[in-house]
């Protein structure tokens, strides 16, 4: 895969919006590709919002939200469910029935990471424009994100390699630091989003890599390891990571062991260049290091409330992985469950996460990273459908299969899909343009609005049926306010006519939009 800086030259005109932003259009000549698309921008004069919907007297009205290819960018309108016996449903339609007594998984909800770069890209806008950038994601009238995912130390979203204890040798920690990442971007910014979401997020990180003086090989890179003598000194480093942060006044709410102590054997198959930081560990290392290092230190130093997960990885590390930990008694009280990060998603059937769950019910799965652009040659594709219809497949598909928690990879890129200091560049849902102090809301940026904005923390998944909805996919919720929402994706190039069915609402019919994705909400 190369990783070359690709500009969008897309030519974007400015059409009439339907949210009351300014939207953008990529331009049908941009790459032929077909994946055309609206952006909206975001500036000192203007910025869109999420709308909500509440809680009406009419007892059979529903709300509709609707986002499309044609230009739909959370667009409101309503309808009224009717006894089935008024509804003509003989044509061949497709249906879709929710079944309220099908409970599964707790959502816990949704969020993005705040890394260097994120934070750089949105310090890099003025107070008042960074500030609309924050509320897009975290205010009462954004998408309700409630998880921020922040690297411990450095990651290839940085604009260097480094860790909080760069003198060589200090066994003690003596010279362990916070850096300037942290103290003028991140905790500033993660400071900002609590206040503004009165501080309802909860914070989960994961190192990256050690010290290249911890390691096993001078390497920031892939098969290094951490040298045996060290995973005391390794868990030390923990809790002085959380007690820095704690002194910003940050708490966490749960860590993982490791990003991807696996990926010393894909990224390899990718891009022999890549000098990803990492750190490699088996999961029978990880577990072991989990029960004699980590959970007893983060316990003895007042950080024991601090979940742990384990793998933080993707599927190509599953079954086996959390099989190998969580078969081992010791981690019932200490291990809480299972992060996936959605790359390579394909490759793998999803029915690797109902085996796990299954085999450990009481463990739960977090999707805790994807982005879009990792294998395409264009990183930032401004306005691209395509994109959007991923990340919507993504999170109907996973939290179809007991996934409780899905968080996206940086929440803010430059134009480039940067910086990034080994350039590996990719897309994000926002979009900053320093140079004219503005952002660009993504399609992917409504793709995961349509579920984190309707579908709060401690809502569940519920079951539905369906028939004849080629090509559309589905999910429903039974949701904490005490509404239903149903979110159905149209991949198809046509508008579809669906009938929907809820047994104690009845019956109503549904336009569907060509290539859109649509939440229907409802009490
Ligand atoms: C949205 O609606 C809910 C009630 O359903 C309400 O609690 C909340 O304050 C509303 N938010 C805004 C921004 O109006
Ligand atoms: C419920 O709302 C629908 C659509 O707005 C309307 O046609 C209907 O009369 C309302 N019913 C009641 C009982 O208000
Ligand atoms: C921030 O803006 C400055 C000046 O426009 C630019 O040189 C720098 O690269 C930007 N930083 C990031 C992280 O984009
Ligand atoms: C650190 O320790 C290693 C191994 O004992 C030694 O080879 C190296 O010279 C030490 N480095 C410094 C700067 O003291
Ligand atoms: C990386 O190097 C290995 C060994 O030389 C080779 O088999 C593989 O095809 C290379 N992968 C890529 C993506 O170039
Ligand atoms: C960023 O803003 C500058 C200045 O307005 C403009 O020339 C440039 O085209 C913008 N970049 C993108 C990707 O829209
Ligand atoms: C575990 C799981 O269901 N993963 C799915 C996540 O979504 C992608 C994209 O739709 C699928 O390819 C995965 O199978």
């Amino acid at each position: 895969m190369k990783y070359a800086i690709i500009l969008v030259l897309a030519v974007a005109a400015t059409i009439e919006s339907t949210n009351g932003c300014k939207i953008k259009r990529r331009s049908e000549f941009g790459d032929g590709s077909g994946d055309d698309g609206y952006y909206c921008v975001c500036d000192m004069t203007y910025c869109d919002e999420a709308p909500n919907v509440s809680k009406t007297t009419n007892y059979s009205k529903y709300f509709l939200i609707t986002s499309s290819k044609s230009g739909f960018l959370f667009h409101v309108s309503n309808g009224i469910y009717k006894k089935s016996k008024t509804i003509d449903t003989s044509a061949p339609l497709g249906k879709i029935t929710i079944n309220r007594k099908d409970v599964y998984q707790e959502i816990y909800g949704f969020g993005g990471a705040v890394t260097d770069s994120a934070a750089m890209n949105i310090h890099n806008l003025t107070l008042e424009v960074s500030e609309q950038l924050l509320r897009s994601y975290f205010g009462p009238h954004g998408i309700n994100y409630n998880f921020i995912r922040t690297p411990m130390g450095g990651c290839d979203f940085s604009m260097r390699p480094y860790t909080y204890a760069m003198v060589e040798n200090d066994t003690s920690l003596h010279h362990f630091e916070l850096q300037v990442e942290d103290n003028l971007f991140k905790i500033p910014i993660i400071k900002r989003a609590q206040k503004i979401k009165k501080g309802k997020i909860k914070l989960l990180t994961a190192p990256w890599s050690a010290s290249l003086w911890m390691k096993t090989k001078n390497s920031w890179t892939l098969d290094a390891k951490l040298r045996p003598e060290y995973r005391q000194l390794w868990a030390d480093y923990f809790v002085k990571f959380f007690e820095a942060y704690r002194h910003n006044g940050l708490e966490f709410w749960a860590t993982t062991s490791q990003n991807e102590p696996e990926n010393y054997k894909y990224i390899p198959v990718i891009n022999n260049n890549t000098l990803i930081n990492a750190m490699a560990w088996t999961a029978e290392e990880e577990r072991d290091w989990i029960i004699n290092n980590l959970a007893p230190t983060l316990k003895k130093n007042n950080f024991g409330h601090i979940k742990i997960f384990i793998m933080d990885d993707t599927r190509l590390s599953m079954p086996d992985w959390p099989k190998i930990v969580f078969k081992d008694k010791r981690v019932k009280d200490i291990v809480s469950g299972t992060a996936v990060h959605f790359y390579f998603d394909h490759f793998i059937s999803p029915s690797v996460l109902d085996e796990i769950k299954e085999l450990f019910p009481e463990h739960s799965i977090l999707y805790t990273e994807g982005c879009a652009g990792v294998f395409e040659d264009q990183k930032v594709i401004l306005g691209s459908w395509k994109r959007a219809e991923l990340y919507a497949a993504n999170i109907i598909e996973n939290m179809s299969h007991w996934v409780s928690t899905w968080i996206d990879w940086n929440i803010a890129l430059d134009t480039n899909g940067g910086p990034n200091w080994i350039q590996n560049f990719v897309d994000s849902p926002i979009i900053v343009n320093s140079t004219a102090n503005e952002f660009y809301k993504q399609p992917m940026f409504y793709a995961i609005g349509h579920f984190s904005k309707y579908v709060p923390p401690g809502s569940k998944r519920i079951g539905i049926k369906s028939k004849n909805i080629a090509n559309m996919r589905k999910v429903a919720f039974s949701t904490s306010d005490g509404g239903i929402v149903l979110v159905i994706l149209n991949l198809n190039e046509e508008d579809k006519e669906i009938l929907i069915q809820d047994p104690e609402k009845g019956t109503t019919k549904l336009k569907i939009l060509a290539k859109s994705l649509n939440t229907m909400k409802y009490w």
